[in-house]
C-alpha cells in the first residue's frame, strides 16, 4: 500500500487484513510511522507511511529504497503494489503541481510500472464525490497515467473505492490476487 498522507491507506490495508487493533488510522496526515505487516493466506500485506512532499523526504527514500531492494529481479518478494489516491483532491493536485513538475502521484505510478510491479490503482473516498464528477476524475486519472481517456477500459488497474463504504475492496482484493504468482 503506498501513497500520498491521509489518502486511506491504512484505512484499506485494515479493510483487506480484516485487522482492526494496532493500525492507527487518522484524521491528520502522518498517522502510519512505521511499515506495518499483515500475514495473509497467499501473500503478506505491507502499509507504509504516508508520502508528503518535502515533509518527509526521508520517509520518501525508505519506500524507494524498500521497493529497489525487494522488487528486483534477482530478489523478487514484492509482487505488486496498490497506489492509493484520494479521487476528490487528485484533479486539484495535479493541476497544483503541472506547471512545475511531475506530480508525486504519477511519478509513483511510473516508478512501480518501471518495477514491473503493474501496480493497482485504487481512487479511495469514492463516497465524496457525485457519481458524474467521480467519472471525470476517474477519467483523468487514467489520462495522466497514460492508460487511455477512458477508465472503463482499464477496470483490472483503476479501481474506484471507499474505504468508508467499503465500495471496492473486493475489487482490490482480487486485482492483488490476480496479480500473485503461486
Ligand atoms: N470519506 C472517506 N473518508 C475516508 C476514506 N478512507 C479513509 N478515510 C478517512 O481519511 C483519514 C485518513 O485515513 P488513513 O487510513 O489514516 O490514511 P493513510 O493514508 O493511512 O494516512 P497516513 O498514515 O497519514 O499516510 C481518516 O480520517 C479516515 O477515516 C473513505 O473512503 N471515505
Ligand atoms: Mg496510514
Amino acid at each position: 500500500m503506498i501513497g500520498r498522507s491521509n489518502v486511506g491507506k491504512s484505512s484499506i490495508f485494515r479493510l483487506l487484513s480484516n485487522r482492526k487493533k494496532g493500525v492507527a488510522v487518522g484524521k491528520h496526515a502522518g498517522t502510519t510511522q512505521a511499515f506495518w505487516h499483515q500475514e495473509l493466506k497467499n501473500y503478506i500485506l505491507v502499509d507504509t507511511p504516508g508520502l508528503r512532499f518535502k515533509q518527509a523526504r526521508a520517509i520518501q527514500k525508505k519506500i524507494i529504497s524498500y521497493v529497489e531492494k525487494n522488487a528486483s529481479p534477482n530478489h523478487r518478494i514484492i509482487e505488486t503494489a496498490v497506489l492509493i489516491l484520494d479521487i476528490k483532491l487528485f484533479p486539484e493536485l495535479v493541476k497544483r503541481w503541472k506547471d512545475r513538475q511531475v506530480p508525486l502521484d504519477i511519478e509513483l505510478f511510473h516508478f512501480l510500472q518501471e518495477f514491473d510491479l503493474n501496480p493497482i490503482v485504487a481512487c479511495n473516498k469514492s463516497d465524496k464525490l457525485p457519481q458524474q464528477a467521480l467519472n471525470d476524475s476517474l477519467n483523468m486519472v487514467s489520462r495522466e497515467f497514460n492508460l487511455g481517456p477512458d477508465w472503463h477500459a482499464v477496470p483490472d488497474i483503476i479501481i474506484p473505492c471507499s474505504a468508508k463504504t467499503k465500495k471496492g475492496i473486493n475489487l482490490i482484493k482480487e486485482a492483488i490476487l490476480k496479480r500473485i504468482r503461486f
